[in-house]
């Protein structure tokens, strides 16, 4: 006999993790950091919804390495980020958006894993209190990559900090686990560690993160494109005419409709539950797209696939690339299996 499941009865992210740990989906040492990570999340969202009253709002004043003005909620959720993550004293390293190179954690107190991340993304639109996200990835360390860094900037690393740039430099295909926190009308941890993706709503009565979102799959076909289209002039000539079909009434008399946050988080999450695509594709201008491989195509490229998605640089499978710089850009097309097909059928022609 089954025992009736109580109607108060909700699955915490906590009890999700462990049960993951019980089914030898994840180490306990992996529950931990996916634990402070989430805490940091909730750290920030907390800091992001009282941004106006605090005034955290506006720019810091630095450039990230990058180039980027840096918001005072970048610096300080990159700091949040960071310190639950050494706290947890599971990680070795760790690799931020907002930091020029990845750093070791203090020895005494460090474990295996390697966390890159982006700790407040689309920043861009904290000032108007609309969506942004944090994202991340966790990698265990190995030692064969490639390394090369831009010829016009030369960094003069020492032999830790090369070492770091070296485990940090590592595929897709190697996620252990990967996800993002959205900061929206409702918070909502995504994460997959290998089996699916399952995203938590957080009830603020209680503080914690509850199952609400049990094994999502992204529908294989959608209605919605998402790119920023201000860029067309700049776009190349076959993704001009891939838009332009789009906009083409199609079977059921229709066309796509264009949806564009400017925060990836969001942008993507949407593309998640209703299908579709969303895309940042290379330009006259920006010749490798804006988005960075490392915290942002490949999680959000690994997250797609675990839904039944895809994600693509338009010709070849974002998880297959190996990064050869820690900031490295290349265009992201991600999204329903066959709306990122499409794509990559009008790119390849
Ligand atoms: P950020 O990491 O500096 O916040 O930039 C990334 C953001 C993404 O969230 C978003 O998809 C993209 O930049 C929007 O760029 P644009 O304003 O060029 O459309
Ligand atoms: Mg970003």
């Amino acid at each position: 006999t089954t025992k009736k499941r109580s109607a108060y009865a909700i699955t915490t992210l906590t009890n999700w993790l462990l049960q993951q740990e019980f089914e030898d989906q994840i180490d306990n040492e992996l529950t931990v950091v996916l634990t402070s990570i989430a805490v940091a999340c909730k750290q920030i969202a907390s800091l992001v919804q009282r941004a106006g009253i605090t005034n955290l709002t506006g720019v810091q004043g630095a450039v990230n390495v990058q180039g980027e003005d840096q918001k005072k909620l970048d610096v300080v959720s990159n700091e949040v980020f960071s310190s639950c993550l050494r706290s947890s004293g599971r990680t070795g390293i760790i690799a931020s958006e907002e930091e020029d190179v990845p750093v070791a954690v203090e020895e005494s107190y460090s474990g295996n894993y390697i966390v890159v991340f982006d700790p407040l993304d689309g920043s861009s639109n904290i000032d108007a209190a609309v969506s942004t996200g944090s994202i991340f990835g966790i990698y265990r360390p190995q030692s064969e990559c490639i390394v090369s860094y831009d010829e016009d900037e030369p960094t003069e690393l020492d032999s830790e900090a090369q070492n770091c740039v070296v485990e940090v430099c590592q595929p897709g295909t190697n996620l252990l686990a990967a996800g993002y926190c959205m900061y929206s009308s409702s918070i909502i941890f995504v994460l997959s560690v290998g089996n699916g993706v399952y995203g938590f709503t957080l009830d603020p009565s209680l503080g914690e993160f509850v199952l609400t979102h049990d094994g999502i799959k992204v529908p294989p076909k959608g209605q919605i494109y998402s790119f920023n289209e201000g860029n067309y002039e700049m776009w190349d000539d076959k993704l001009k005419t891939y838009i332009s079909d789009l906009k083409k009434p199609g079977d059921n008399g229709k066309p796509y409709s264009a949806r564009y946050i400017g925060s990836l988080v969001g942008d993507f999450h949407r593309t998640l539950l209703y299908g579709g695509i969303y895309g940042y594709p290379r330009d006259a201008k920006s010749t490798n797209g804006k988005l960075r491989l490392l915290y942002e195509c490949a999680p959000m490229s690994y997250l797609a696939e675990q839904a039944g998605g895809r994600g693509s640089d338009g010709y070849t499978r974002v998880l297959d690339i190996i990064p050869e710089q820690v900031h490295q850009r290349i265009p992201l097309f991600v999204g329903s299996a066959e709306e990122v097909e499409k794509l990559e059928s009008y790119l390849k022609q």
